[in-house]
């Protein structure tokens, strides 16, 4: 499963967006440092195709994809030279696939800290960059023997030696636009800025109309058009405390009070499609009598290896894959009927599977 994990300052939101996600119950409160052990929990990635699938097929069972998502403590200035709670962080952000930053925007007198987005990513980026600089260093020095001996390393070197560049100036590598082939010689270091970053904004009850501003503002930084971060970075905007709240309501209560308040669906399904998104991940249905059901897989994969994601025997038995479009199957409104008139695609082993789409995996173990 994939892992999001959750960073940034003490008294951010961090544990609130975490209960929000996951309906857990993380201790969210007003003083630094109340999470010293990370949480871990599931969210599910809301879908309305996959509801819509569940109501055409009357399925007795829906299921979701799921992501795990990881409440880290908070990291303050100093942090990667053991401040507050120094490197704990560290191990616990090597361990997910995308890094999404909490930054504070809502103004609050009685819970303390910095209320400018700005500088908490400012503070995170460089404790960030800092605690990968140090690892890089280490590496670097330790390598360069190991390359005077064999010339194969001397590729790996010159790769750590490019992200040092732009970690000694203080630069995330998410922001460094790196290539595939230096991402592939970087990844078995398991750098911390290697990672895709979504930024999430925490505005204020009362400041709702302020997101696209202040959204605006951190992208400026974070990632500006045309910047080379453009496409391994996002940020969105939201209350935390809201979404929180609506989170805790039973469904139709929480459509009510989300409409109400003039945000549609809310910000959390929202936020976990575009970490989705980054990561390049994508989503294909199953749907019958018994269940519907959302999958994840790797945008480019084919047939068979999403067969695999159902199960290890579709994939190494299969044969083909009835498919259709999600939206198309919906306008027609059943498989037979689909069927019926031809709508149904077979496709075989080279099929690349897109986004939405609706398989039937036929196979022989
Ligand atoms: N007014 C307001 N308060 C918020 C908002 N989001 C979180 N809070 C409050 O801020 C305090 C800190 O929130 P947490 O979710 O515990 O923050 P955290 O990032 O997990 O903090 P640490 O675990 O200490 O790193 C809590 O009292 C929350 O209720 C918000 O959008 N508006
Ligand atoms: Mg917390």
């Amino acid at each position: 499963m994939e892992r999001f994990g959750l960073v940034g300052l003490p008294n951010a939101g961090k544990s609130s967006l975490y209960n929000a996600l996951t309906g857990g119950g993380a201790l969210a409160a007003p003083y630094p440092f109340a999470t010293k052990d990370p949480n871990i929990g599931v969210a599910r990635v809301l879908d309305p195709r996959l509801d819509a699938l569940a109501a055409m097929s009357e399925s007795k069972n829906v299921v979701h994809a799921t992501v795990e998502v990881v409440d880290i403590g908070g990291l303050v200035e100093g942090a990667s030279k053991g401040e507050g709670l120094g490197n704990k962080f560290l191990a616990n952000i090597r361990e997910v696939d995308a890094i999404v930053f909490v930054l504070r925007s809502f103004v609050d007198d009685d819970i303390p800290g910095p209320s400018d987005p700005l500088e908490h990513l400012r503070i995170v980026e460089l404790e960030l960059a800092l605690a990968d600089l140090e690892s890089v260093e280490s590496k670097i020095s330790r390598m360069q023997k190991a390359a005077k001996m064999d010339k194969s390393v001397a590729g790996e070197v010159a790769a750590l030696e490019r992200a040092h560049a732009h970690l000694a100036e203080g630069r995330p590598l998410y922001r460094a636009g790196l290539d595939d082939d230096d991402r592939a010689l970087l990844a078995p270091h398991f750098l911390l800025t290697t990672r895709r970053v979504l930024a999430v904004v925490n505005v204020a009850e009362d400041g709702l109309d302020g997101i696209p501003a202040a959204v605006a503002r951190v992208r400026a930084e974070l990632a500006p058009p045309g910047s080379a971060g453009e496409h391994d970075v996002e940020v969105l905007g939201m209350c935390v405390q809201l979404e929180a709240e609506a989170a805790q309501l039973p469904p139709e209560d929480r459509a009510e009070m989300l409409t109400g308040l003039g945000l549609g669906e809310g910000a959390l399904p929202r936020m976990v499609r575009s970490a989705y998104h980054l990561l390049g991940l994508r989503t294909f249905f199953t749907t019958g009598e018994k269940e519907s059901r959302a999958w994840t897989f790797r945008a480019g994969s084919t047939a068979p290896e999403c067969a695999g994601r159902i199960h290890t025997d579709l994939q190494r038995g299969f044969i083909r894959a009835d498919v259709i479009a999600c939206e198309e199957l919906l306008a027609i409104g059943s498989w037979s009927k689909a069927r019926d008139l031809g709508k149904i695609r077979v496709e075989g082993k080279e099929y690349r599977v897109a986004d939405g789409d609706v398989l039937e995996i036929r196979f022989n173990v």
